[in-house]
């Protein structure tokens, strides 16, 4: 069953990395008419309005990583309201750079621990985002949230993660950007990823179908996380991270609604969005448009297909 009411969180984190622009996100996504395309398809929709971070240090710009402390309040921020608003429906929560999935996916983690569920997530983005404090070189940490949320160590300051996804229970699409100490990493663990080679060569349904059986077989909550980089930059130039060669209008839309038609996803972060950098609204009203899709959105209504 989908849940019937949507919970927007406003998560204007801009600490991720040093180009600003990521915290109008969530203005942006709501002037391009969110509320509206999910009121349409039946939905309820809540706003909880725009967070700010729990209180924290004031950062030095002399560090090897960009604005840890205000980082470190986000998701202490982030952590706690996603675990409280997985009771009152499905959180999308509105970038916001990268770095709030350090906060969001800890949260509805630890309340699929409360519920006795596995949390599952699905990465949809160019990069594995899969660092370290200390293997990133850019110190950006929107380049961090897998490697936290999946229980790497030397997040120095950051909340204990409590209840760490199994790498398992992770599925990376889209990727074409890997820095070598994250490519080692990965290699090493069991994450499951898809390259942009793999999508072209076996299409993009194959790939995620295998992991929503994975989800549905073993009673998982789905976290899903769209990056706006998972896109092409010809359809989606309102990002700072641009890495040429990614999903297609139509392949991501097919994620979406195949999200949709699992009944499986019980969570989604929008993130990565610069209105700054935008062109005329377009990419923001094409974010809008995929979690229409991933909310029920359709052509033609078809049979929905069970998992297991
Ligand atoms: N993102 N791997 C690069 C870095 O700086 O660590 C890029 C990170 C991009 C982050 O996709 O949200
Ligand atoms: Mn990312
Ligand atoms: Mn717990
Ligand atoms: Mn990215």
């Amino acid at each position: 069953m989908n849940p019937k009411t949507c919970i927007l969180i406003g998560a204007p984190v801009d600490s991720g990395k040093r180009r600003a622009g990521c915290l109008m996100g969530p203005d942006a996504l709501r002037t391009a008419g969110l509320t509206s395309a999910l009121t349409g398809l039946g939905l309820q929709v809540k706003d909880f309005g725009n967070l700010v971070p729990a209180p924290h240090d004031v950062d030095s710009e002399d560090g090897p990583l960009y604005a840890p402390n205000q980082t470190i309040g986000w998701t202490k921020q982030l952590a706690e309201t996603a675990e409280q608003a997985m009771d009152c429906g499905l959180p999308i929560f509105l970038g916001g750079d990268h770095a709030l999935s350090l906060g969001s996916v800890v949260g509805v983690a630890n309340y699929a621990a409360s519920q006795g569920r596995p949390q599952f997530v699905l990465w949809l983005d160019a990069h594995t985002d899969f660092h370290t404090p200390l293997t990133t070189d850019s110190g950006n940490l929107h380049g961090t949230p897998v490697g936290y949320f999946t229980g790497r160590s030397d997040f120095d300051g950051f909340p204990e993660v409590e209840h760490p996804v199994p790498e398992d229970n992770v599925c990376m699409i889209g990727l074409r950007s890997v820095d070598t100490p994250e490519r080692e990493a990965l290699e090493a663990s069991d994450i499951r990823r898809f390259d942009m080679r793999q999508i072209d060569e076996a299409g993009i349904a194959g790939p995620l179908s295998g992991f929503l059986e994975h989800v549905a077989r073993n009673n998982g909550m789905l976290h899903v996380s769209l990056d706006v980089d998972f896109l092409d930059p010809s359809v989606a130039p309102a990002v700072g991270t641009t890495v040429p060669g990614g999903a297609t209008v139509r392949e991501a839309h097919l994620v979406c609604e195949m999200l949709h038609d699992s009944g499986l996803m019980t969570s989604l972060d929008l993130v990565e969005l610069n209105p700054f950098l935008d062109e005329r609204g377009r990419t923001a009203h094409l974010m809008v448009d995929l979690c229409a899709s991933a909310l029920g959105r359709r052509v033609f209504d078809r049979p929905t297909r069970s998992y297991s």
